[in-house]
């Protein structure tokens, strides 16, 4: 097949598509939104051409490499190459749009280099028509470059720059009389709202239509505003004569009475059908979607139409499991839809623009956002970078303009993480690039607050950067990074300023958790769920006795590819509510209960629903947003309680060995019953009580207080030796988060016994596999700790030196068979150098 053949066969197909998204209307290209007369194609297949491969647009090439658990990622420069059809007829105009290409693109059409577009996370628009052969295809080649540049933001941050045509491209063909197709990757119409009001709105366009034909042209625009049933609200028309090669501003507005005003409970879009003709003939047409509505800031309070509206959300990434950042509009719809089933009414687009599919999503489910280009922890003083910031301010500003959902522009994030606070030349320079930034996005657009976030630090308020936005975020991690938990309400009280000129808002929050993990002892860093629940309720009490706060923006909606991340899943940043491949972990469903106008009941124990019996009671937790809240275990009864401000109740029971049935059941205060049911499943660990070992296997998680559950196996927390009839004698648990290799159940090598005797097993009578674990991840250098281990008799591994054998920080696991009769069952450590360690057991009948 010849690439002539590719393109007209794959690449020009408008529902073409391998991957099984959703086909490439040309309704999703941003730049021909409804229009009946440009032409629109996805460009969907290229060839890569070093790597002599056919990918589907979008693409990344991280998307295996950047979550693997080794350290980096692939950052290089590939060659996409395509053709593209010449324009159906001379006269016309042929644009290639890209949404995104990460982070340095250049586009050569036919051979000839015309255009480079530096940033990744705005679109950009090249007029191909001058360079594309008039009869036959011509080849595009699009070199993408995703090495770090220091003249191109982000410098830093806590996420994966993926490389690559991540976003749709698409071949439009307009006539040679159109709307602005080149102005910043917009699509060259904005609509404004200026008064806003029930009675009356003023609606006032702005567009710039270029004459590309050799004479002069008498042009007409006209608009129609339609309602959401697609009624004429109004029409606007203006005619302008524009000379032969220029183009012309058409600035018109009109008056729309009884307007319906865009909010998060009533997300009502209108939109604008705009038509340019010449002669009476219609030559250009695109339909753009506005609100009617007014963000402002009030007495230090958010304004939505101008009430006071506390925001409650969270924040958003755009990368998921299996696709990297090359997701389809489907799926960045789908990650709208699951925060808005919180209740969330706020999200915030950390720490980039995101895809229009997105915003479109989010204009429709009356989610509001606060976007922002990616200055993230530094700046630096080049004439490039400053530039650079300054065209991605206009680039999102002007391609996002007119999405009712956008409520705040950022500027920047977190710039002292990395900027030396006492180093004066480089704190004036974040001071003039934030003026800067932020009046640029003010000139831009004068109708939205403008938004900053800071870390927990003096220093932004010293450097005087606090007072340059509209609305000042502070990331607070309390309890997390700094500060114990329950200080929560009182740093809020202490740090923020609820003064009337800005609006202050906790930009993020957070801590991680695997869903795989569990515990009856939560404790900070643990990346346990009951961890994570614990901390989200306690923010949320606080939040909820502080209605000053402008906001409340919780840290991450959804798990996110981080290379800088070890933790309990490498290269993840776990503070999600959700999981990297969108399953939900329990405190989702506290959000659910807090913000959701639906009664909620929730029984969270969907992630930890095998125990281990060891006679102790099971915390139970229910989220719920009901008044009072009924348990019943087995057809039994354990009473109610009021879940109260932090939306929790948690009851501790005794369950019955085996399948254990949970009903939760709460009343509206109209008197419909809410009921959720869950079932939980517990597993015989006390050995000693049931003299036998579970079925699955006794697996214990040796040095440390968490369950980890996998789909095949519980591995139940470890212990010193009890009446249960198992754990280690003698030894200290010590754990560590650093990276390991060598295993994909990274939690069961994170913790272990440090200088155990022996481990002991009271075991029945009879034959078993025995397999115990181990990982160094103290020592780098061999002969620092070299043991033996003795099961029974025999000597399982004499002189054994982890470094020695298999590396630092690598799991490693050895089995054998051992047959017991009356006596228990002893495993015996012996050190000749440093101290013996044990991180995981399992045992198994055979
Ligand atoms: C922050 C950053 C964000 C990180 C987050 C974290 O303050 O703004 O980019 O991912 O903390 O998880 O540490």
């Amino acid at each position: 097949m010849t690439d002539r053949d590719r393109d007209h066969t794959a690449n020009e197909t408008p529902d073409g598509g391998d991957r099984g998204l959703e086909p490439g209307r040309p309704k999703d290209c941003p730049l021909a939104p409804g229009s009946s007369s440009r032409q629109v194609k996805p460009l969907r297949t290229w060839t890569l051409v070093d790597d002599d491969a056919t990918v589907t647009v979008p693409h990344t090439w991280n998307d295996a490499d950047a979550v693997d658990g080794t350290t980096g990622y692939e950052k290089t420069t590939k060659r996409y190459r395509t053709t593209i059809q010449p324009p159906s007829e001379d006269d016309r105009r042929l644009f290639l749009h890209f949404e995104g290409a990460n982070r340095t693109a250049t586009v050569e059409i036919d051979g000839e280099s015309v255009a480079t577009h530096e940033g990744g996370y705005t679109a950009f628009t090249v007029d191909a028509t001058d360079h594309v052969r008039s009869d036959e295809p011509t080849p595009v080649t699009v070199t993408v470059d995703n090495t770090d540049d220091a003249d191109v933001p982000p410098l830093g941050g806590d996420f994966t720059f993926y490389g690559g045509l991540y976003r749709p491209v698409w071949r439009v063909e307009t006539a040679d009389v159109h709307i602005d197709a080149t102005d910043h990757g917009s699509a060259g119409v904005f609509v404004d709202t200026p008064v806003v009001s029930s009675d009356r709105a003023r609606v006032r366009v702005r567009t710039t239509v270029v004459n590309d034909r050799s004479v002069p042209v008498d042009a007409e625009l006209s608009h129609r505003v339609l309602d959401a049933a697609g009624n004429v609200v109004t029409t606007i028309s203006e005619s302008h004569a524009i000379p032969a090669g220029e183009s012309d501003v058409f600035d018109i507005g009109c008056l729309v009475d009884d307007p319906m005003l865009w909010q998060p409970d009533e997300p009502y879009c209108y939109s604008l059908d705009t038509t340019v003709a010449v002669e009476g003939d219609a030559v250009d047409r695109l339909r753009s979607t506005f609100g009617i509505r007014e963000f402002a800031v009030e007495d230090g309070r958010i304004t939505l139409n101008g009430e006071p509206i506390a925001l409650r959300g969270t924040s958003r990434h755009q990368n998921m499991a299996g696709a990297g950042n090359a997701l389809s509009n489907a799926q960045h719809a789908a990650d709208v839809d699951r925060i808005a089933a919180t209740g969330a009414n706020f999200l915030r687009l950390a720490h980039y623009p995101q895809s229009h599919a997105l915003l479109d999503a989010a204009d429709e489910a009356g989610l509001i956002l606060w976007e922002e280009i990616p200055v993230v922890n530094e700046v630096t003083d080049s004439t490039a970078f400053v530039e650079n910031s300054r065209r991605m301010i206009r680039e999102m500003v002007r391609q996002h303009y007119n999405h009712p959902s956008i409520g705040i522009w950022g500027f920047m994030n977190e710039l002292f993480i990395h900027t030396d606070a006492d180093d004066e030349a480089a704190v004036d320079t974040v001071r003039e690039q934030a003026a800067g930034l932020d009046e640029l996005l003010r000139t831009e657009d004068p109708s939205r607050p403008t938004a900053m976030a800071c870390h927990y630090d003096e220093a932004y308020a010293e450097a005087g950067l606090t007072e340059i936005p509209d609305v000042l975020g502070w990331n607070m991690y309390v309890g997390w990074y700094y500060e114990e938990l329950d200080a929560v309400g009182d740093v809020i009280d202490e740090w923020f300023d609820t003064g009337p000129e800005q609006a202050e808002m906790v930009s993020e929050y957070g801590a991680g958790a695997d869903a795989r993990l569990h515990t009856h002892e939560p404790t900070a860093w643990d990346f346990t769920e009951e961890f994570q629940s614990e901390f989200h309720r306690q923010h949320i009490a606080a939040f909820d006795d502080r209605p000053e706060l402008a906001g409340t923006v919780q840290w991450n909606a959804f798990d996110f590819s981080a290379p800088i991340r070890d933790d309990t899943i490498p290269d993840i940043n776990q503070k999600g509510l959700m999981t990297y491949d969108r399953q939900p972990k329990a405190p989702y469903h506290l959000y659910r209960a807090w913000l959701s106008d639906d009664p909620t009941i929730h029984i969270a124990t969907r992630n930890w629903d095998r125990r281990a019996e060891r006679g102790v009671a099971h915390p139970i937790t229910v989220y719920s947003d009901l008044e009072s809240v009924e348990l019943t275990v087995n057809g039994r009864s354990v009473g109610k309680q009021a879940p109260g401000d932090g939306y929790t109740a948690t009851w501790e029971i005794s369950l019955s060995s085996g399948e254990n049935t949970l009903v939760a059941e709460g009343h509206t205060p109209d008197g419909t019953t809410v009921t959720d049911r869950a079932s939980v499943q517990l597993i015989p660990f006390d050995v000693a009580a049931t003299d036998d070992i579970p079925e699955q296997g006794l697996s214990i998680n040796v040095g440390s207080h968490r369950d980890f559950v996998t789909d095949d196996r519980l591995w139940a927390s470890g212990g010193p030796y009890d009446d249960r009839g198992w754990g280690h004698v003698g030894g200290t648990t010590e754990s560590s988060l650093d990276r390991i290799n060598g295993t994909d159940a990274i939690p069961l090598y994170q913790h272990w016994v440090d200088g155990l005797d022996r481990y002991r097993l009271d075991l029945p009578e009879g034959s078993y596999r025995l397999e115990l674990g181990f990982c160094e991840l103290v020592h780098d250098d061999p002969g620092q700790r070299v043991f033996d281990v003795t099961v029974g008799d025999s000597v399982l591994v004499a002189d054994f030196d982890l470094v020695d054998a298999v590396g630092p920080s690598t799991a490693v696991s050895f089995d054998t068979t051992v047959t017991v009769d009356d006596d228990p069952l002893f495993v015996d450590f012996a050190a000749s150098a440093g101290t013996p360690l044990l991180n995981t057991l399992s045992v198994d009948s055979i």
